[in-house]
């Protein structure tokens, strides 16, 4: 008989001190190194043994010489540490971690649509965020990250046109920084797309002085008012190169304070509110459900049970050489 929600047994709860004791236990026995990206909470960043964006941790997963990665982050970059390193065991604490732009963007829907535009005579590149799928990257010319756009765009022939999959904000950001025009897929970030400016305006003017800092996956409305924009590397280096103590209003996912902080305790940071519900409340929806679906209880099951873990899968193929031209060369 199902369970009623009220029948439940209790969470059991465990002293996060106990859990990280196993964690470090287990992390020997299985001779496993932990990444954890910036958008995971600060306890998960904490434990973890290197941390970073999509293309640091990529390479770190290729340069560490541990058997086990516990891939703290969401699927597209387990996927990617783990066609990038086959040889590797890649646990993902928890499966359900995806991402809005990945889902928005299925293989068989570019496929049709990349097809579409041969048909109309288009002679396309077609470039991705690394937020995509394997089977879509395998679809694809080159693989960009925040920290990597604007060098790999550059090296795109002046005589092809750029397919821009799946971030539309970000696509029309790099269109404008490169001078390249490009065909954008209509994707965007939860987490991004959901920024409010008027409240913005709002915390800037009761915050005279305040730099506000965005990742070009904001809409264009918050990047035109924006102070410093890019990805979480770019960001945390501007911080942490900044020394007079100053507020930075931070218009991206709010565990990347934890990362600012760290780097650059003496200034003030405060999270950019979402858009505003019908009855005058903000939400504060900008925290990644996905990211947030690592904790520390799920980070040493994976070690015990050594699952989830990303198994090699057929499609894996197609994208190892586009993913290692453009994360490892270059
Ligand atoms: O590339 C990444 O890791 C993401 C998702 C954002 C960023 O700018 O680092």
């Amino acid at each position: 008989m199902p369970l009623n929600v009220l029948d439940r047994p209790p969470e059991v709860h465990e002293d996060p001190l106990d859990v990280i004791d196993e964690i470090e236990r287990l992390k020997r026995e299985h001779d496993a190194v932990i990444l954890g990206h910036y958008y995971t909470d600060g306890d998960i960043q904490d434990i973890a043994d290197f941390t970073g964006d999509s293309l640091k941790l990529a390479r770190d997963a290729t340069r560490v010489p541990n058997k086990t990665i516990v891939f703290c982050g969401v699927h597209f970059m387990a996927e990617s540490a783990k066609i990038l390193s086959p040889e590797k065991r890649v646990l993902l604490p928890d499966l359900l971690a995806g991402c809005s732009l990945a889902e928005s963007c299925p293989p068989e829907k570019l496929a049709a649509f990349q097809r579409e535009l041969r048909g109309q005579g288009h002679d396309i590149v077609t470039v991705a965020y690394i937020n995509t799928s394997a089977a879509v990257k395998s679809l694809c010319d080159w693989i960009v990250t925040s920290g990597n756009a604007r060098e790999i765009i550059d090296r795109v022939p002046a005589d092809k046109e750029i397919l821009f999959v799946p971030d539309q904000h970000l696509g029309r950001y790099l269109s404008e920084v490169t001078g390249r025009k490009m065909i954008l897929w209509p994707g965007s970030c939860m987490v991004h797309d959901i920024f409010s400016l008027q409240d913005l305006l709002r915390v800037k003017r009761s915050n005279p002085g305040s730099v506000i800092l965005a990742h070009p996956e904001c809409p264009r409305n918050i990047l035109e008012v924006s102070d410093v924009i890019g990805g979480t590397e770019k960001l945390r280096k501007h911080v942490a190169g900044v020394v007079t103590p100053t507020t930075f209003l931070v218009a991206t996912e709010p565990a990347m304070i934890h990362a600012f902080q760290k780097v650059a305790p003496q200034h003030t940071y405060l999270m950019v509110p979402g858009i505003m519900a019908s009855d005058g409340t903000t939400c504060a929806c900008n925290r990644c459900p996905h990211m947030a679906r690592n904790t520390l209880g799920k980070v040493r099951d994976c070690l015990r049970e050594l699952r989830p873990e990303i198994t090699w899968q057929p499609y894996y193929d197609g994208a190892r050489a586009v993913l290692q031209r453009s994360i490892l060369e270059g």
